[in-house]
């Protein structure tokens, strides 16, 4: 099994000793190795402990001490060494497409480039074609290549940015010195997709700190570099991070402009203003009769802000300007919460695509204190996700029969079933008579389908008496693709109709119903399941980003059908199939 960290490691030595001027064969040597440790069917940790590293093609002594290093260290010294020697400035140059480590190192070392944008500027000001071996066409080439790199997807999937983050907080504590080091932006505010990455921060030494944020680990460009604030673009999609030092008394004021949204902090500072106060990231100050800021009055603290001017504190994922302000005078309703969940009816085991049996399923939703859960593998017409035929499905229900007196929590034997294009459902009736939870799902998708062919395929499935709910309704995936076209009025109609749930999958490169539909179909009374669509036990835990999107709805427990006890979910089921 390949391993790529260690393989991007050895490609990265090879890369800062070509850039140093190392040896030709030492640099083969290792750009060797990291193909080896990329593509080998071994797995390399049980090799290292074992002592058989060198049974590797291409694995000499040298080599196997560095990943023996690697695995009880975290790190390979060299590498370390490697790094500190070679100018950042040539790493982001080699970023542009067709642009080699030593061309890098030429550029940087005879224009003193310290950036991608340097670069731009000397090929427009004609300064590279001088160079020995460059010339008109190598600018023209390079110009070319910078402007592909800047091409880049518009939005980034919550969950990337997230894991994104979690480096660079990392990062900034432990190279920058950051006492605190906090996501704000549309992140912080768990907006499904975010722009970029807006990480403020407190620190002793400012200096290091930004010079800790110019130097974030995968960065491919440093995009401004102040004393408070530094801009990088990360990766190959060029993710913008913007990290901000500020003192900490303005701490919380910080937090609470930097969150955003700038709606709801438009609306904010016209409360202020009525108010005699004036708010802004420094903190919140009297406003004095020439309009002239006057004493503060808050700013360390998020809730100090909200306080002087009024406010609870609001959570930030209701920053929207939705209503949100003048609520939080007297406090705001009661939305879901992660706790108001009670169980999960959406997930596979490896009886279709999932990695776990229905008993260890079952025990993870058990420790998460659910009361209730549903197994629900694909049909038959999923075939390439291990769909089940009716056989299996028989089986699977003596194994659900034999996990359930194992454990307290109530197993239900469900399916996901294809919705097929024409709105036709993939199990006969009698078998879904059989089962306890039927969710219908569209997976097979026909771009040539137009909207009232895809609302049909919804609406047909939503007037079955066999279905309980419709898993993924939009079956977007963040980031990859949009939703179907649906005429949504159309489908919330069939559904109230007909007494059937919709469900917010949690699956955070779904998140779908999304926001909007949400409200949608809160107004109309529609219950809403939230639940993970997980292949694993670990998945159970994607239902966090659920319920915050369920917030951004704001969806209250009443809403969401799973926060019903067993005995009132058991009513609902039966009430249904009656
Ligand atoms: P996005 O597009 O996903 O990055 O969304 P945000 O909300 O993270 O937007 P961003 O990164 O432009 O700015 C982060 C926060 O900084 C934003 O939520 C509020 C604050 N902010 C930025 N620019 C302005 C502005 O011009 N006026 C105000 N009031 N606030 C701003
Ligand atoms: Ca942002
Ligand atoms: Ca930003
Ligand atoms: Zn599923």
């Amino acid at each position: 099994m390949p391993h790529a960290e260690l393989s991007e490691l050895f490609r990265e030595i090879a890369t800062l000793s070509t850039i140093l001027g190392g040896n030709v064969f030492a640099i083969r040597a290792q750009e060797r190795v990291a193909t080896t440790l990329e593509t080998t069917p071994e797995d390399v940790e049980k090799l290292a402990k074992e002592g058989r590293l060198r049974e590797m093609p291409g694995v000499g002594e040298g080599t196997a001490k560095k990943i023996l290093e690697f695995f009880q260290t975290g790190k390979i010294a060299e590498l370390e060494e490697l790094r500190k020697q070679v100018d950042p400035a040539i790493l982001a140059v080699m970023r542009v497409p067709g642009v080699g480590p030593k061309k890098a190192k030429l550029l940087v070392d005879e224009l003193g480039l310290k950036s991608v944008e340097d670069l731009e500027k000397a090929c427009r000001d004609q300064r590279v074609r001088p160079i020995q071996g460059m010339g008109a066409k190598s600018e023209e080439k390079i110009l070319a290549g910078i402007a592909s790199m800047r091409t880049t997807r518009e939005r980034t999937p919550l969950w990337e940015a997230r894991e994104a983050a979690e480096k660079v907080v990392a990062h900034l504590r432990k190279a920058g010195g950051a006492t605190e080091a906090v996501p704000t932006g549309s992140l912080r505010r768990w907006k499904d997709t975010v722009r970029d990455l807006d990480v403020l921060t407190l620190a002793p030494d400012p200096a290091k700190l930004m010079k800790a944020a110019a130097t974030l680990p995968g960065a491919v460009e440093v995009l401004a570099h102040g004393e408070t604030k530094t801009s990088v673009a990360l990766g190959q999609d060029r993710f913008q991070v913007d990290v901000r030092v500020v003192p900490a008394e303005s701490y919380g004021a910080a937090l609470q402009y930097f969150t955003g949204s700038k709606e709801h902090s438009v609306r904010l500072r016209e409360r202020a203003q009525k108010m005699g106060l004036t708010v802004n990231e420094y903190g919140v100050f009297k406003l004095k009769k020439d309009g002239t800021k006057g004493a503060r009055v808050a700013g360390e603290t998020e809730e100090s802000v909200y306080e002087a001017l009024g406010l609870r504190w609001i959570p930030p994922e209701l920053r929207e300007d939705h209503g949100e302000i003048d609520l939080a005078e007297k406090g705001l309703p009661r939305l879901v919460e992660r706790r108001d969940i009670r169980g999960d009816v959406h997930a596979h085991t490896t009886w279709s695509d999932g990695t776990a049996s229905v008993e260890e399923m079952a025990r993870a939703a058990e420790k998460l204190g659910y009361e209730y859960m549903a197994i629900t593998d694909h049909s038959p017409t999923a075939a390439y996700a291990g769909g089940l035929n009716a056989e299996k499905l028989k089986r699977q229900r003596a194994e659900i029969d034999a996990a359930q007196k194992k454990v307290k929590v109530r197993i239900l034997h469900g399916t996901e079933m294809d919705i097929l294009p024409d709105g036709r459902l993939d199990w006969p009736d009698k078998v879904l008579e059989s089962l306890d939870f039927v969710v219908a799902s569209i997976h097979q998708i026909s771009r040539s389908a137009d909207r009232a062919a895809n609302t049909l395929r919804l609406v047909r499935a939503l007037e079955h008496p066999g279905v309980d709910l419709i898993g993924h309704p939009s079956t977007r995936r963040l980031g990859m693709r949009p939703g179907l076209d649906f005429d949504w009025d159309e489908v919330f109609e069939a559904a109230k109709k007909h007494g059937k749930a919709m469900e917010l999958n949690s699956s955070p490169e779904r998140l779908d119903l999304d926001e909007i539909r949400l409200r949608q179909a809160k107004a109309l009374g529609i219950p809403i399941f939230i639940d993970t669509d997980a292949h694993a036990p670990g998945m159970y835990g994607n239902i966090e980003y659920g319920v915050m999107q369920a917030r951004r709805a704001w969806l209250a427990p009443g809403d969401v059908a799973n926060t019903k006890t067993w005995k009132e979910f058991e009513k609902w089921l039966k009430h249904r199939r009656a």
